[in-house]
């Protein structure tokens, strides 16, 4: 048998396995790399020179990252995927079983079945550096651990630890991984192997090591017992419905996976794991799920502009950031912390100035305190903030972000100021959330070096960034900026320069909608509950709380001037600014708040508006009128070529706003639900209630020669 994945070295008895799947980045367990597998233990079983197997891996920074995810999308009927988890369950159980005791040696990501694997190895030993992390994160693509995760990670854990991980697809650092007893040792990376040769040799001639659950108190009472343990499966049953809203079946499929093995032993449950697996795979959540996934991916490789056009990019080592508010005080510090670069902020006077730095530094701070951050690094990154009142320290800077005031006029003097103490390559950014970027570089003696960079709030925690050439940005802006957005963290959509660009272009309906239904009375509460049982994170009531009303206020009125009655605002907004509630900022919004906890709704508002609130709402028509007139401007935005790709719309919307990501996307939704079905919707929608919501023209066109935005899989 011919091997192109394993490399096998046997000395002192001690076979050395290097696993390393040729021409990928990383290592997966595909079917033929299983099979190969399946081929060396038979061979190491039979051969005398070996007493035992170190199993490691030959790419830098993966053990294994998990069976390979690109064979899912070609699943067609759940029996074939039970057959795939069945196979895979049997390679493990072989490990197992092996009387040659297998050694996991792990540095990098050791996810999904590398972990299975890993798990059925009778001894693990792993780094303990911060690449390698140990997690089982099948529920994120909507299926659950199907090579023996479900069962062999309680029974070596614990079930409240193994649920811990399994029902959130978690992954723990090393450190964390060795305390729970997934890992019995834990190295630098420099002896990662000899250590586990040694340990193969000890268990060689001692057999593998027998195991007792490490418990306290508790656990002997939750984890060791059976009404401890129906105890723990209520409690997280109660946490996955709330967390999941019901609409991701994958996690309470794993819980029950989980109390199946424990109950009635290993056989029923791997039995029962592969039927669920088999299940799950083949479902549209699981599909919608695999392929964010993969656009995720796709978009880590992606500059925005052609292949070579950039021609050669200058590394950014430093940057300024120009405003010390909130925004500019999160864009530093997550520059610091992420991307490691020197940052330089500047506002108008100090106290501005020292109060930006206190917010960038707190971002530090916050990560500190959670142990994400050594007190060493910590000190380290937080040197690299400095700020002052003036352009000093702005000269070295190979990017500025500027994040001012939302005003033409402003923005544009920055730009202006900027370029007289900026280098010749520097490139300049701006920050705004609906200004159009040719506008603010209207002015500029070199317009090809600006662009914007759409920052969401808070920006050290939202995941989506928009960059924003204008016409005339060069190509190497636009690549810098969007490497620079993903060393800071971000995932990057390159966008199209019209008002809102793409996400608050397709969220600024959805939010006059919600105004306009509060001006009829409906009740706030029943909104956000509408949209939170639909999938998002939180409500528009909510959403217009956080953002801030004067901010939503504000853009709400540019998109108008710019799209007309389509996007007319109600007033319902303007009355509340006009009386001073701003959300959650200052306490006063659409919410009550006390000491900074949000509290009921305060229905004092609607007599502000002048509106009586009912007392309920049809809540279908309501979802219906929230979520297509979402779905109708994206749409919309399409045909005005604001995004390159429908997958760069879908992640944007899922990103940028919390799009439910098991929908898929707007994009992907409007495909599921059929372009005819949605001009119907959107009709009746606009007999009902008007212009604003007449399909978008390319769905009709769409509607009648049955197109879609994806090709169909
Ligand atoms: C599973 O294991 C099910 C089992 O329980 C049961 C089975 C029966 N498959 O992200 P990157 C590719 S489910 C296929 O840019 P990074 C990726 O597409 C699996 N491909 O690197 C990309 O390809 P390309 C559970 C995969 O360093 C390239 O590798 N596991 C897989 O930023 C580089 O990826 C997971 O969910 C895969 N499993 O991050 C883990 N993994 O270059 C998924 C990676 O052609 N993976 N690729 O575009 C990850 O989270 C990250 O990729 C990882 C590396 C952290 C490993």
């Amino acid at each position: 048998m011919t091997m192109t994945t394993f490399k096998v070295d046997i000395e002192s008895g001690i076979a050395v396995v290097t696993l390393d799947v040729p021409g990928a980045p990383v290592n997966t367990l595909s079917t033929a790399v299983a099979q190969e597998f399946d081929g060396l233990l038979t061979r190491m079983e039979g051969d005398p020179l070996v007493r035992a197997v170190v199993l490691i891996s030959g790419k830098p920074d993966t053990f294994i990252a998990g069976a390979d995810i690109e064979e899912f999308t070609r699943l067609r009927t759940a029996e074939e995927a039970t057959t795939l988890s069945r196979r895979a369950q049997e390679l493990m159980n072989r490990v197992a079983a092996s009387r040659k005791p297998v050694v996991a040696a792990i540095h990098g990501s050791c996810l999904g079945g590398g972990l299975e694997l890993a798990l059925a190895c009778h001894w693990r030993v792993a780094t303990d550096h911060p690449k390698t992390q140990l997690g089982l994160p099948e529920v994120q693509l909507g299926i659950i651990p199907g090579a023996g995760g479900c069962n062999r990670l309680p029974r070596l854990i614990g079930a409240r630890a193994a649920l811990d991980i399994i029902l959130a697809g978690k992954s723990e650092r090393a450190g964390k991984a060795r305390k729970l007893g997934l890992a019995d040792e834990l190295v630098h990376p420099a002896i990662l192997l000899d250590v586990a040769v040694r340990a193969a040799t000890r268990l060689a001639a001692d057999g593998p090591p027998v195991r007792k659950p490490k418990r306290d108190l508790a656990g002997m009472l939750l984890d060791g017992t059976a009404p401890g343990r129906a105890l723990v499966y209520r409690m997280a049953r109660k946490q996955v419905l709330s967390r999941t809203g019901g609409h991701y079946p994958a996690p309470l499929a794993a819980l029950e996976a989980v109390r199946v093995s424990l109950s009635r032993g290993m056989e029923a449950g791997l039995a029962y794991e592969a039927l669920r697996f088999g299940e799950l795979a083949i479902t549209d959540v699981s599909r919608n799920l695999v392929s964010i996934f993969f656009a995720t991916t796709a978009l880590k490789k992606d500059d925005g502009i052609p292949p070579g056009a950039a021609g050669k990019l200058a590394p950014v080592g430093r940057i300024g950031v120009v405003g010390a508010g909130f925004m500019g005080a999160g864009i530093a510090g997550t520059a610091a912390l992420n991307a490691e670069v020197e940052v330089r902020m500047r506002d108008a006077d100090l106290p501005r100035v020292g109060k930006g730095l206190r917010a960038a530094t707190g971002i530090l701070d916050e990560r500190l305190k959670r142990k994400r951050l050594s007190r060493p690094d910590y000190q380290r990154l937080a040197a690299l903030i400095s700020g002052a009142d003036d352009d000093t320290g702005f000269r070295g800077a190979n990017l500025v972000i500027e994040a001012v005031f939302e005003d033409l006029e402003v923005k544009r003097g920055v730009v202006k100021a900027l370029e007289q103490v900026l280098g010749n390559d520097a490139i300049i950014a701006t920050n705004t959330s609906t200004i159009p970027i040719a506008d603010i570089a209207a002015g500029a003696a070199r317009p090809d070096r600006v662009l914007g960079m759409h920052f969401f709030s808070p920006v050290e925690k939202m995941p989506l960034l928009e960059v924003i050439p204008h016409a005339g940005t060069s190509a190497r802006a636009v690549a810098t900026a969007v490497r620079f957005g993903r060393r800071m963290g971000k995932t990057v959509v390159v966008v199209g320069d019209l008002p809102g660009f793409w996400v608050n272009r397709i969220l600024t309906p959805y939010l006059n909608e919600a105004g306009i239904l509060l001006t009829e009375g409906a009740p706030m509460e029943a909104l956000d509950r509408v949209m939170t049982r639909f999938g998002f994170p939180v409500g528009p009531v909510t959403l217009l709380d956080e953002v801030g009303l004067d901010v939503a206020q504000k853009a709400a009125a540019v998109m108008h001037g710019a799209f007309g009655a389509r996007l007319a605002p109600s007033d319902f907004v303007g009355a509340m600014t006009a009386d001073g509630r701003l959300g959650r900022k200052n306490g006063r919004g659409f919410y009550r708040y006390e000491a900074g906890k949000r509290r009921g709704p305060d229905d004092s508002v609607y007599r502000l508006a002048g509106v009586t609130k009912a007392p309920n709402v049809d809540e279908r028509w309501v979802e219906r009128r929230l979520v297509y007139s979402m779905l109708n401007e994206a749409a919309l935005a399409v045909a005005d070529g604001v995004i390159r790709s429908p997958r760069d719309g879908d992640i944007g919307a899922i990103f940028g706003i919390g799009f439910p990501p098991f929908r898929g996307g707007p994009l992907r939704m409007i495909d599921s639900l059929g372009a005819a079905q949605v001009v119907r919707t959107l009709r009746e929608l606009g007999d009902a209630h008007g212009a604003r919501f007449d399909p978008a023209p390319s769905l009709i066109e769409m509607a009648e020669r049955g197109g879609r935005y994806y090709p169909e899989t």
